[in-house]
């Protein structure tokens, strides 16, 4: 396996000297944002993770390679480029072996982080299962990674551009924990509340790094969600928001978007009706996820190594 992976120098260096590492992921850069507000808050997070005593880890995939860690050129050019591939665990291996450029998705990065030994992942939103999956049978296989692989994902919850009641009964039944972090309620993205009450929560970054170490030791296997509520001041209206998703979903309906399209396609209307305010409330609350969980990683890493 190891022949696929290769650590940027700042990666390599941090596993040295056993310092704790931040898995981020490429397609909220790729397909999930517009260039160049998506290379800035690249950056951004980036040092984010820096400041709060992490080192972070991008993944992409670039000419055969699973990269872990990028060069500022790359971002940009992840960024930049439209010819890059949404890799999902289904693309992984063809995207690797004809050497195309790929960004992974939360469950692709969940899957090389921990080829590379990382164990918290930080993003904006997982995917999940869509509204009308009833008859489209649209799951994100970000749900089956959290199930299988032992990568704990810190994010803002999930948006409702999803069916988040259905999203939470699939966690549920697949065995993922769905930790809240100062919040009693499965946040919603770019609203810190939902009527969904979780059934763990705590104020304490230990506690949750301590769980997470409790969980691996017993051989569950699988990740955990860590939700962390977009910071109040830029929250969304919640009337304001759920009102632009349904005529997001009615669009993409009516134009008969599916498949791996379906999320990029929702995130850039989404943008469009909230003239870009959608856009700076998913860069916010990203960053805090940045640093709750470079806090995370940081505390992990001194329980268990
Ligand atoms: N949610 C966001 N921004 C994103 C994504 C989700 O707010 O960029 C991306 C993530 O990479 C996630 C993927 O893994 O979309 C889910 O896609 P799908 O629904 O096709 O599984
Ligand atoms: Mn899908």
């Amino acid at each position: 396996m190891k022949q696929y992976i290769e650590l940027s120098a700042e990666v390599q260096k941090a596993k040295e000297e056993g310092k704790a590492i931040v898995a981020l992921e490429s397609t909220i850069i790729s397909h999930g944002m517009p260039y160049p507000q998506n290379v800035q808050m690249a950056r951004e997070v980036e040092q984010i993770v820096r400041d709060n005593g992490a080192v972070p880890a991008t993944i992409a995939i670039i000419d055969g390679k699973i990269k872990i860690g990028l060069t500022d050129e790359e971002l940009e050019l992840f960024g930049k480029s439209k010819d890059v591939a949404k890799v999902s665990r289904r693309d992984l291996a063809a995207i690797v072996a004809t050497k195309k450029l790929g960004a992974t998705t939360v469950a692709t990065t969940m899957i090389c982080a921990e080829m590379a030994d990382i164990s918290i992942f930080v993003t904006g939103g997982i995917g999940g299962v869509h509204r009308g999956a009833e008859t489209t049978m649209d799951i994100s296989a970000d749900l089956d990674e959290l199930a299988q692989t032992n990568v704990a994902v810190v994010c803002a919850g999930a948006k409702s551009i999803l069916d988040l009641a259905l999203t939470l009964e699939y966690l549920e039944t697949k065995g993922v924990p769905v930790i809240g972090y100062e919040t009693e309620v499965l946040p919603a993205f770019y609203t810190r509340n939902s009527e969904f009450k979780l059934n763990f929560s705590t104020d304490s970054i230990d506690v949750i790094a301590e769980t997470l170490k409790t969980k691996w030791e017993l051989n569950l296997k699988g990740g955990a969600v860590i939700a962390n509520p977009i910071p109040e001041e830029h929250a969304m209206d919640e009337d304001y928001i759920n009102g632009i998703i349904t005529d997001a979903v009615k669009e993409a309906e009516e134009k008969g978007i599916s498949g791996k399209d379906t999320t990029p396609f929702l995130l850039g209307k989404i943008k469009e009706l909230t003239e870009g305010k959608s856009l700076v409330a998913n860069i916010e609350l990203v960053k805090h996820n940045a640093k709750v969980g470079s806090q995370l990683a940081v505390s992990f890493n001194n329980k268990t190594k």
